[in-house]
């Protein structure tokens, strides 16, 4: 269920089934079995909403790209055109993988409803720094080349080490203009 439109800041993490999306939740809030992650993708069925006191919502989303693609469209999208207190949409993209083709489909839809997002790489800790950096140049080429909505800035993250946790805390904070 979707809660009402509130005050509440929100921040949505999206991306394809199994790229971290849970995992990253739980390590946000540094609670790990907080949100149930599986190495099976389509794990998350639904959209769900866990509120940092009463300051902050994180959205944890079931994938796409898996089976659910057209329930996935519908539901979701209108979530993201008509959430008023969304701050920011977060793109989880694995770097062993790059950017697929339901990224870039979803990329074009948020650009043509020009909602805003960044793109955050998941599970760092599976490549070495110089394939993880070639990748991280190589994403963000492609999406100067084709996103127009996408902050410039591509972060990095492993739930598993906790690297690149603090840079995005800090970039949720902002993006929420929590002012903490
Ligand atoms: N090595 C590594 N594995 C990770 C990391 N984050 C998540 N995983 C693993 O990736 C798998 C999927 O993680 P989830 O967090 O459930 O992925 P999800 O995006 O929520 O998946 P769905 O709910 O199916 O859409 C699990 O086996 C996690 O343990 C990471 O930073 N590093
Ligand atoms: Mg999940």
């Amino acid at each position: 269920m979707i809660p009402e439109n509130t005050a509440i800041p929100e921040v949505v993490f999206i991306g394809r089934s199994n790229i971290g999306k849970s995992s990253l939740i739980n390590g946000l809030v540094n609670r790990n079995g907080l949100v149930k992650t599986s190495s099976k993708p389509g794990h998350t069925r639904m959209m769900n909403f866990f509120k940092i006191g009463d300051k902050l919502s994180l959205v944890d989303m079931p994938g796409y790209g898996w089976k659910s693609r057209d329930e996935w469209g519908d539901m979701i999208l209108s979530y993201l055109q008509n959430r008023k207190n969304l701050r920011r949409i977060y793109i989880l993209v694995d770097p062993s993988h790059g950017l697929k083709d339901s990224d870039l489909q979803i990329m074009k839809l948020l650009d043509g409803s020009g909602l805003s997002y960044q793109v955050v790489l998941t599970k760092m800790d599976r490549l070495s720094r110089t394939k993880y950096g070639s990748s991280k140049a190589e994403i963000e080429a492609q999406l100067v080349k084709d996103a127009i909505c996408c902050f410039p800035m591509v972060l990095g993250v492993s739930s598993r080490t906790r690297d690149g946790l603090d840079e995005l805390r800090a970039a949720i904070v902002k993006a929420s203009q929590l002012g903490l």
